[in-house]
């Protein structure tokens, strides 16, 4: 990796990503994008070019002009809001992956894309759910994530395009929101016990999904892009996880440190649907094996952290 772009880079994980990689890799590296009619701010990281990435024409001309050799193709509609939209949500999610994977034939570029557990079904075993198993996704963003999962084996294997990813669990942050995904009331949770004391969750009680917390899950795009090709079986959409929980669990923890804190719960059904067709935790011992995938937070030092990091940004 010698010269980045980021598409997505004003999203929850594109803005610390952006953060990360311009300080390992300088500045002038970077190039990071953010749609053409985005108003998203990322709190950390600027500037910005603008980018659609179903736009093959500008995709190029960056892609050439700058001599990207490695792209982090974060561009996507989440779950919930792929629903709202699933015409949307094919074209960004589908349509943007097919033109940065044929820029990255033509000029030769490796490729992250960040697959998910919205990649897998009704159908998939829920427990210690495997690297290969029944997927069969019944949303739209599960049906596009896993078809991007396919077509990044396709370009590998018909074209050599070093296309690697891992299948991102809820990912827990406090710089940026996360935006129209399931799991996001993990995050909003730290703000309503830091804010009002009180939250009103979307999901039942014991609902559970896998989830990490943010420096884990650069950490695996970071380390999955630098590994050593020649011991990658799978190369993309590899299984991590770092903590498996439910919005009961995360308040409990939450409550050791906020005792006043209380939840209800307001139940979506159309986010609780999503949320039960997916596993309760991965099996993610291929990552572990090939590229030596490692969490380090666990639920209670990232409940710590988290509300101490929230505590100061709310301050400031
Ligand atoms: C979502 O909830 O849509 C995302 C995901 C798990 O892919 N956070």
């Amino acid at each position: 990796m010698k010269k980045i772009l980021i598409t997505g880079a004003a999203g929850q994980i594109g803005s610390e990503l952006t953060e990360l990689l311009r300080n390992k890799y300088g500045n002038e590296n970077v190039i990071a994008t953010i749609h053409n009619q985005s108003n998203k701010e990322s709190p950390i990281a600027k500037p910005f070019g603008r980018l659609d990435s179903r736009d093959q024409g500008s995709l190029k001309e960056i892609v050439n002009n700058e001599k990207i050799d490695t792209v982090f193709h974060l561009a996507s509609l989440l779950s919930a809001k792929a629903e709202e939209n699933p015409q949307l949500a094919w074209d960004v999610n589908a349509n943007g992956l097919v033109n940065v994977l044929e820029v990255a034939r033509m000029y030769n570029c490796a490729i992250f894309f960040p697959s998910s557990i919205g990649a897998f079904g009704p159908g998939t075993p829920r427990d210690n759910t495997p690297q290969i198993t029944i997927q069969r996704p019944n949303t739209i963003y599960g049906i596009s994530k896993l078809s991007g999962e396919l077509l990044c084996d396709y370009y590998y294997n018909r074209y050599g395009v070093e296309a690697r990813g891992v299948r991102y669990p809820g990912i827990i942050s406090y710089q940026a929101m996360p935006g129209g995904g399931t799991t996001d009331y993990a995050v909003h949770m730290f703000y309503a016990a830091l804010q009002d004391r009180q939250y009103d969750c979307y999901l039942k009680p014991a609902t559970m999904l896998d989830m990490m917390y943010m420096p884990d899950a650069l950490h695996a795009a970071v380390t999955l892009m630098q590994a050593d090709s020649k011991k990658l079986q799978y190369r993309n959409a590899y299984n991590v996880t770092a903590m498996n929980l439910t919005p009961q669990e995360l308040a409990a923890e939450i409550k050791k440190h906020i005792p006043e804190f209380e939840v209800n719960y307001k139940i979506d059904p159309v986010r609780q649907a999503i949320a039960d067709s997916w596993p309760n935790y991965m099996g993610d011992s291929a990552a572990r094996n090939e590229w030596g995938w490692q969490p380090t937070y666990t639920l209670s030092t990232m409940v710590e952290d988290m509300l101490q990091q929230l505590a100061k940004k709310l301050e400031s």
